[in-house]
């Protein structure tokens, strides 16, 4: 292993943009420096007091967490908020995993227990799936809860706009995903910033958004960053044109690097504005007041039809 580049130190690991190693403090603030100039390039801290964040005790929401303290801590209120889903073993792991992280970057952190505020976990709603009592998966279930979740609770207490930790590979994967498959509504939102358009709807940011897989991972490791070691039982193997093209872009990169970069950037400055998609109309569901495109939100017809299921269960 090489020195590094910047201060002569047992060098941690190679970084192809200095052609040479970097040490752990300086890969580090590296990585710091790359979401700082991606937060003021896509203003993405823009009108923002009160910053919510995301935090699953995952190696990207852990990242993100220690990341945004470091830099903006004491400028802006920064809080996070993990959302137990009722995972057995996993769910638990990744408290810790979460509360720990929170500890670390000085930052406060709440936790929204979907059994206690909504009656059902990601538990109940697999198995449903699996005795074909409910026809979403366990992770489409997941992703409308955590969704909600995440938004009303930032709307309910103030907070000015929810960060998420979805990296540069979750971005150039769904968007060639969504190129290929003609999903427009869905490649419009693979941007750094969506601006709230209702009033109980919370401005959503992604800070790490030009920061790849790769990256978080060894942020991780260069700061002994607490993460969850189990992996959610739930998670189904990839999806073959999902993967397939996850697997060429990785390919390209290591021929090109900087292709994923450049890839997202052209995206986001040439194509997308040319894509005249008209803004979603929202109106307020009318069973839990959240914005909803329809009489009734997606959660709210999402958790009818699993607590139907479950008590019909029970009367079996
Ligand atoms: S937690 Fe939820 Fe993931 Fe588990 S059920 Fe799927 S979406 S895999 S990141
Ligand atoms: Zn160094
Ligand atoms: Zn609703």
């Amino acid at each position: 292993m090489g020195k590094c580049k910047i201060c002569g130190s047992p060098g941690f690991t190679y970084v192809p943009e200095y052609k040479g190693y970097l040490c752990k403090e300086h890969y580090s603030r590296f990585i710091q420096a790359k979401v700082d100039r991606c937060v003021k390039r896509h203003g993405l801290l823009r009108g923002v007091k009160r910053l919510l964040v995301g935090v699953s005790g995952g190696k990207d929401s852990v990242s993100l967490l220690h990341i945004l303290s470091h830099l903006y801590r004491g400028r802006i209120e920064i809080k996070a908020l993990f959302i137990n889903l009722g995972i057995p073993v996993y769910s638990a792991e990744s408290m810790q995993a979460a509360a720990k992280a929170a500890t670390l970057a000085g930052v406060d952190i709440d936790v929204v227990d979907i059994k206690e505020e909504y009656g059902f976990t990601i538990r109940d709603a697999a198995e449903l799936f699996l005795e074909r009592k409910i026809s979403r998966p366990p992770c489409s279930v997941c992703g409308t809860v955590k969704r909600y979740i995440l938004n009303k609770y930032a709307v309910e207490k103030g907070f000015d706009a929810v960060a998420t930790g979805h990296n540069l590979d979750d971005f150039t994967r769904f968007s060639a995903v969504n190129i290929v498959t003609g999903m427009v509504k869905d490649l419009v939102k693979q941007v750094p910033r969506e601006d709230s358009i209702h009033p109980k709807m919370a401005t959503r940011i992604k800070p790490l958004c030009l920061v790849s897989n790769e990256e978080t991972r060894k942020y991780v490791l260069a700061n002994d960053l607490p993460v969850v070691e189990s992996s959610c039982p739930y998670k189904p193997p990839p999806r073959k044109l999902s993967s397939l093209i996850a697997g060429k872009i990785d390919e390209i990169e290591g021929e090109i690097p900087g292709f994923k970069a450049m890839f997202i950037g052209n995206l986001w400055s040439k194509i997308l504005p040319m894509l005249n998609t008209p803004r979603e109309q929202l109106r307020e569901c009318e069973l839990c007041g959240m914005p909803s495109s329809g009489k009734v939100c997606s959660f709210c017809r999402l958790r009818e039809t699993i607590t139907e299921a479950m008590s019909k269960e029970r009367f079996l």
